[in-house]
């Protein structure tokens, strides 16, 4: 008989991502103190410009701009090991890392390339292990039980294969966390930073995870740790040993008992294949910029299709949602956002439309506008919206507080 398989979920976090992906294009800074941060400066401009004849791999190391003497209010997105080593590293204003670390390299970031090898990675990891959720641009969980090689040596084969392709494919070091689950996984992943592999079982609670700080734990933030130090409480191993029902009494219900299973390494969270969606929207720039009375006509319609389209992309995606929202921006780049949270769940383009309507109405439009945006929040699966609700017909649930009327019978929106 097959042995029975045991949970093997991993996590996988790309190390110093931005700061790597720039080195991909800059390999002479490679073992330097590089930091990615702030807005894009003249000093970016005018190195590319300087060197505009010659490969970016064959700019001077030299010419590159540092940290020392930047003023501004910038901040680390991220920095290479090298720099870390000097005490800098992510949310750290620049200015302060200056007087840390001057030699260090300075460099904006990059979205379009950080997308490009975002995708990069996760496909070489879904053509290896297909049941992967995205958690971001640089961290993925992967279910490794049943996949080939998933199991032996606790999933250290197969995180090695997986670690091994993305740095041949893309010369990027990643690394592995395996465990029982995406708790331990999550904190796993950061024991053996960069380049480095994990593995975690059951038994090694008490000695691998115990002794770390509460904060390791992902889900307890800055606040939660407070008040823990406040209550004596330091480590996951002194959180474990506090009994529930005191944990409940000072941290609610929900909270008190996630802690404590928390702590005692417990999470039976599945690993999604597709992150659930914070929001769904749609928006158009203009072709010229249009003005809420003059372009009345033209704007309605173009309110009403986005409405539309939202409304279809909730349908595809099987979503209802109750917080609606619109986005303008206008003539002078200025955006305004509104929204407006209803009773029940919608998806339908005309309720959409209405509560988007409303939303306009508290924006004074004097100005031109250059781009209308409308956004669908606060998200339910349909199919959950059903099953919570499931004496009511799901009509109902579509159907906004506002009374539907026909969306071309709806009052003057562009007045
Ligand atoms: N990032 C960001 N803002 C933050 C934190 C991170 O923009 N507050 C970006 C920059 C990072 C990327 O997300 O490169 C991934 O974040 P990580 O926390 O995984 O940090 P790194 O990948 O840079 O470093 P590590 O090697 O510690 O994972
Ligand atoms: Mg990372």
């Amino acid at each position: 008989m097959a042995p029975r398989l045991i949970r093997r979920i991993a996590h996988l976090d790309m190390d110093a991502f931005y700061a790597s992906v720039e080195l991909l294009r800059y390999p002479q800074l490679k073992g330097l103190p590089v930091v990615i941060g702030g807005g894009r400066r003249s000093a970016d401009d005018a190195l590319l410009q300087a060197h505009a004849d010659v490969p970016l791999s064959k700019i001077p190391v030299a010419d590159f701009p540092r940290l020392a003497g930047y003023t501004g209010r910038g901040v680390i997105t991220t920095a290479t090991y090298a720099a870390r080593q000097s005490g800098v590293g992510s949310a750290m204003g620049l200015m302060k890392a200056a007087k840390l670390c001057p030699e260090a390299i300075l460099l904006p970031v990059d979205f379009v390339e950080i997308r490009r090898y975002s995708r990069a990675f996760k496909d070489i990891i879904l053509e290896i292990a297909p049941l992967m959720e995205d958690r971001g641009v640089d961290e993925v969980y992967i279910d490794f039980t049943e996949v080939p090689g998933g199991q032996r040596d606790g999933g250290r084969v197969l995180a090695r294969l997986i670690q091994k392709t993305i740095f041949q494919q893309t010369n990027l070091t990643c690394s592995v966390g395996v465990a029982p689950n995406k708790l331990l996984a999550k904190m796993a992943s950061e024991f053996n930073k960069p380049n480095g592999i994990a593995i975690v079982f059951e038994d090694d609670l008490q000695d691998k995870i115990w002794p770390l700080a509460c904060r390791k734990i992902n889900g307890i933030g800055p606040k939660a740790d407070e008040k823990l130090q406040g209550l004596g409480i330091k480590t996951i191993g002194q959180l474990a040993q506090q009994e529930l029902g005191w944990l409940i009494d000072h941290f609610g219900q929900k909270t008190g008992a996630w802690l404590h299973a928390a702590s005692h390494g417990q999470d039976d969270r599945p690993v999604e294949l597709e992150s659930e969606p914070v929001s769904i929207s749609r928006e158009t720039t203009f072709e010229r910029d249009l003005h809420a009375v003059r372009d009345k006509a033209e704007l309605g319609a173009i309110f009403t299709r986005l409405c539309e389209q939202v409304a279809a992309d909730l349908a595809n995606k099987g979503y209802v949602g109750k917080t609606i929202g619109i986005k303008l921006r206008f003539d002078d780049f200025k955006s305004v956002t509104r929204d407006q949270t209803v009773e029940a769940y919608v998806g339908d383009a005309k309720t959409i439309r209405q509560v988007a309507g409303l939303c306009l109405k508290r924006v004074p439009l004097t100005q031109r506008l250059r781009l209308l945006g409308v956004r669908v929040a606060s998200l339910m699966r349909l199919q959950d919206a059903a099953d919570t609700t499931s004496k009511q017909p799901l009509a109902l649930l579509q159907k906004g507080p506002i009374a539907s009327e026909s969306i071309a019978s709806e009052p003057q929106l562009f007045d």
